[in-house]
């Protein structure tokens, strides 16, 4: 059964929605556990307003019971605190007064391609869809991938690597503790500095600020995707599922687009035996090794054994404090785009989503090779894998 997962909810209706199916019964999970992840993204200095208001925290309304999963759909329901202030302009029924509509089309949201296409005079019906907001309930969905991931050994995190063309320095492996210690997820306490400084420039400036996030999952076994089909290679279900992000214009593998001005030799990852072939505490034994992982964890669309590496590039915001020009909707002018309120960047984040669609490639992944309806038969499976994936010549056992 492969990872499903669906969302519905508009900005500032009533609330979020997320329907799960997939998922392996006996899984223990708790509310407080998905908590953990929407509190990070909501996070990160240079968040706007609303994120004073809500405290993101998903309801469960089936698929659990006792603290375990049943194997059945899992649905949550994340209460949007701000509806509060939106009964009348977000009624689900038609109401007396008559509303301002938007019509000031921001250049770079989804205002002038969503309302043209659904056939719409309020940019809002188009707007309250393609807010960000949304990822709030991916980000539930992920902390339920990430909790089955556990069971595997598999750890998935992120680190903001680039703000405003402020670049971090780095190396392997990252202290995650220090990245959730610093105000926008980055491992260098100097770069946090300069990067803070620029969202306070750009809020300044009336402007916005995006960056780049870098994923890394651990303990991720060689043999997840494959190599046969298009849409079963592993990094293209990455790919897809980063870059449908909001404001994801970018997505690079590895080294990924440095590769460009390397030669094959320094490219490829020389393939070393390990010594040690003792299973870690979940079972997974790591019989080869890479000299270095340039292919960010996945050959031929299927994982190597190396951490799994993801860049993404995450565009500046489309709501401008100091609007950009624009055209209105109805009447054809020049006029300055709309403004509500915005964040002045969203790639601390980001990033947390990252993971999160990240954890649910990865489980979606996992669930396909290993299969099982229990979380008992699906560690049976790996662990069965675990003993055949040694040099040929070797005993398997
Ligand atoms: C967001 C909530 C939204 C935006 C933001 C993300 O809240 P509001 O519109 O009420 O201020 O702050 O949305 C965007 C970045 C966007 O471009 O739409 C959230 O919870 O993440």
């Amino acid at each position: 059964m492969p990872f499903r997962f669906q969302t519905a909810g508009e900005s500032h209706g009533p609330g979020l929605t997320a329907i799960v199916e997939g998922l392996p019964a006996g899984i223990t999970i708790s509310e407080e556990y998905i908590r953990q992840d929407l509190a990070r993204r909501q996070g990160g200095y240079g968040r706007g307003k609303r994120q004073q208001i809500e405290t993101d925290w998903a309801r469960f309304r089936s698929g659990v019971r006792h603290g375990s999963t049943l194997g059945s759909p899992i649905s949550m329901l994340i209460d949007n605190k701000d509806w509060e202030n939106w009964h009348e302009v977000m009624s689900v029924t038609p109401i007396e007064r008559e509303l301002n509509k938007v019509t000031r089309l921001r250049p770079g949201h989804a205002d002038t391609t969503a309302t043209i296409k659904y056939n719409q005079d309020d940019v809002r019906n188009a707007l309250e869809r393609s807010s960000a907001r949304e990822t709030a309930a991916r980000v539930a969905v992920g902390a339920l991938a990430r909790r089955f991931l556990e069971y595997f050994g598999i750890e998935v995190h992120s680190h903001t690597i680039n703000i405003g063309g402020v670049k971090a320095t780095y190396t392997y492996p990252i202290d995650w503790e220090a990245v959730e210690e610093s105000a926008v997820r980055c491992v260098d306490p100097e770069a946090t500095e300069l990067m803070v400084k620029a969202i306070d420039d750009a809020r300044e400036a009336g402007e916005t600020v995006g960056g780049i996030s870098e994923l890394v999952a651990t303990g991720v076994p060689i043999g997840l995707g494959s190599h046969v089909s298009w849409d079963r290679k592993l990094s293209a279900r990455i790919a897809q599922a980063v870059v449908s992000i909001n404001a994801v214009k970018g997505v690079e593998i590895g080294a990924g687009f440095a590769l460009a001005e390397m030669r094959g030799s320094q490219v490829h990852d020389v393939i070393k035996p390990m010594n040690e072939w003792q299973p870690n505490a979940t079972g997974w034994v790591r019989p080869w090794q890479r000299m270095r992982n340039n292919a960010g964890g996945i050959e031929g669309g299927i994982s190597d054994g190396e951490p799994i590496i993801v860049r993404f590039l995450i565009k500046p915001i489309a709501t401008l404090p100091k609007p950009l020009p624009s055209v209105d909707l109805i009447t054809g002018e020049v006029v300055n785009a709309h403004y509500e309120r915005s964040d002045i960047c969203q790639v601390p984040a980001g990033g947390v989503v990252g993971e999160a669609m990240l954890c649910i490639v990865l489980a979606d992944a996992v669930l396909e090779k290993f299969g099982g309806d229990h979380i008992d038969e699906t560690l049976r499976n790996f662990r069965s894998y675990l003993t055949t994936i040694g040099p040929r010549g070797l005993p398997r056992e």
